[in-house]
């Protein structure tokens, strides 16, 4: 279409804390990524909305999300960064492809299916036509390459499939978007319950790390973590905790798992847990304090986030433009 450039774009939740999962499995590769890439990423504000917030924590969660990017390495420079609620064309798309989704589709989907049997007092509309909202992010932007980890695949199958359904008949309107899945690190499991994902909304403290979190409590963290009996460190189907371990260790060193086995050999339990532990928090360490700047300098994300929002609209308005003509909407002029 009018692209000079592929595109990449991925978003993240304000929901909870964002966790050492999320990096792994997501923003790890967004910042491998965004040289190569017109880069869209946004915060998925309208998104967290389909679980009930509290409006004063939520706005500053949002923001403390969006400075999170920013400390991560995300360059407003080279990438479009912005909120999902102010780029109004993501719900105007949305409402076309719900025309174009089927209800046995959005039913179908796992997360549906787990959040309702979470939240069975809120079973809202929202949270089933969750996955058009995702499809309308992705679509706007003609993106080529969504990297999210394993839990999203569905909902990007369900992208694809309606993204083919309405250019089968009205032509070739959208790019039909690839997953960047990660070989490693796409399912990172909780440190309380290594059989679960390590999920941001955990209500168990335990479980999960924050990409902001305190040395000392990190440290603690992962003493206590879950293992599996035994005393050696290998990464094997029945020991989910240490692999769990191993797997987080390799991730913040770049070091391979046979190479990170060697190192542990003969080493107990302890002191393992130790060393992953240092990994994670000397890895964490430049985004805590680049962080702890940025979100005093409120008028800075502000800014930030306005441009990018207008970058957005520059490029999400022609999608719906030509998506509104296709569907024979009488033009506004
Ligand atoms: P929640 O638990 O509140 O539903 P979440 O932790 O799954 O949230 P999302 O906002 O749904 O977080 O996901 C943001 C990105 O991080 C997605 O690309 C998702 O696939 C990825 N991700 C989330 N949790 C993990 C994890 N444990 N391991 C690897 N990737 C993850
Ligand atoms: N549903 C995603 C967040 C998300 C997203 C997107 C990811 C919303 N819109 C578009 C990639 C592309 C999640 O991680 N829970």
């Amino acid at each position: 279409m009018f692209k000079e450039q592929k595109v990449l774009l991925s978003g993240i939740q304000p929901t909870g804390i964002m966790t050492i999962g999320n990096y792994i499995g997501a923003v790890k590769n967004w910042l491998k990524l965004q040289d190569d890439y017109l880069s869209v990423y946004f915060i998925a504000d309208l998104h967290a909305l389909t679980v009930r917030q509290n409006p004063t924590e939520f706005k500053q969660r949002a923001l403390s999300f969006f400075a999170q990017y920013l400390a991560f390495g995300l360059d407003p420079e080279k990438s479009i960064l912005y909120f999902q609620s102010h780029v109004p064309e993501h719900t105007q798309l949305q409402w076309a492809l719900n025309c174009f989704t089927y209800v046995g589709e959005a039913q179908r989907m796992t997360q549906f299916k787990d959040k309702s049997a979470k939240h069975t007092d809120n079973i809202n509309m929202g949270l089933m036509d969750y996955p058009v909202l995702m499809a309308a992010d992705i679509l706007l932007f003609q993106t080529d390459l969504v990297p999210v980890g394993i839990d999203q695949k569905q909902h990007l199958e369900l992208t694809r499939d309606i993204a083919i359904r309405f250019n089968n008949q009205f032509g070739d309107v959208f790019t039909v978007p690839d997953g960047y899945i990660p070989k490693t690190g796409a399912k990172i499991m909780s440190l309380a319950d290594p059989t679960a994902k390590m999920s941001k909304s955990d209500p168990d403290p335990n479980a999960a790390i924050s990409v902001i979190e305190e040395p000392d409590s990190i440290m603690r963290k992962f003493k206590r973590a879950v293992t599996d009996s035994g005393n050696e460190v290998k990464f094997s189907e029945d020991k989910p905790g240490i692999s769990n371990l191993l797997s987080i260790y390799t991730e913040m060193t770049g070091k391979t798992i046979s190479e990170a086995e060697e190192e542990f050999v003969g080493h107990g339990y302890g002191d393992f847990k130790s060393k992953v532990a240092e990994a994670v928090i000397e890895r964490l360490r430049p985004v805590r304090e680049e962080y702890a700047k940025l979100i005093k300098d409120k008028a800075y994300l502000t800014e930030v986030a306005k441009q990018g929002a207008e970058k957005a609209r520059y490029i999400a308005s022609r999608t719906v433009g030509k998506v509104y003509k296709k569907l024979g909407l009488v033009a506004k002029e």
